[in-house]
């Protein structure tokens, strides 16, 4: 193995990053590091509701609702992605994203959609 062809690789990595996807799930979202951004749930609402964001941050909801609640993503950038359904998260639970490409991502609650929306939007 030639060392420098290595260190090539690792170079060019960075470039390839336009072909991540435009968002996606942070794995353990209670413990994410980087620009996070805190979105609270609560009273059947997110707080705050519209949020703008750079790109490369993290959105992280935070269920304080005794109700399970949910962020969906629809249309925008994320439109056909198969993980725009996160999942229920009971009380003190989180979920994050990470949104890699400038947009509008609009969200609902799935179960709650006439009244919980939200909008994340990425520049
Ligand atoms: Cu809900």
């Amino acid at each position: 193995m030639r060392p420098y062809v290595l260190a090539a690789c690792l170079t060019v990595m960075p470039l390839t990053a336009a072909y991540a996807d435009a968002v996606e799930v942070v794995a353990t979202p209670a413990s994410a590091s980087g620009e996070i951004t805190e979105i609270a749930i609560k009273d059947m609402a997110y707080g705050p509701a519209n949020v703008k964001v750079k790109r490369g941050t993290i959105v992280r909801w935070k269920n304080d609702d005794e109700v399970a609640h949910n962020v969906q993503l629809r249309g925008g950038p994320a439109k056909g992605w198969d993980k725009a359904q996160g999942p229920m998260l009971n009380k003190d639970e989180s979920y994050a994203l990470k949104f890699n490409e400038a947009g509008s991502y609009k969200y609902i609650c799935t179960p709650h959609s006439i009244a919980m929306k939200g909008e994340v939007i990425v520049e």
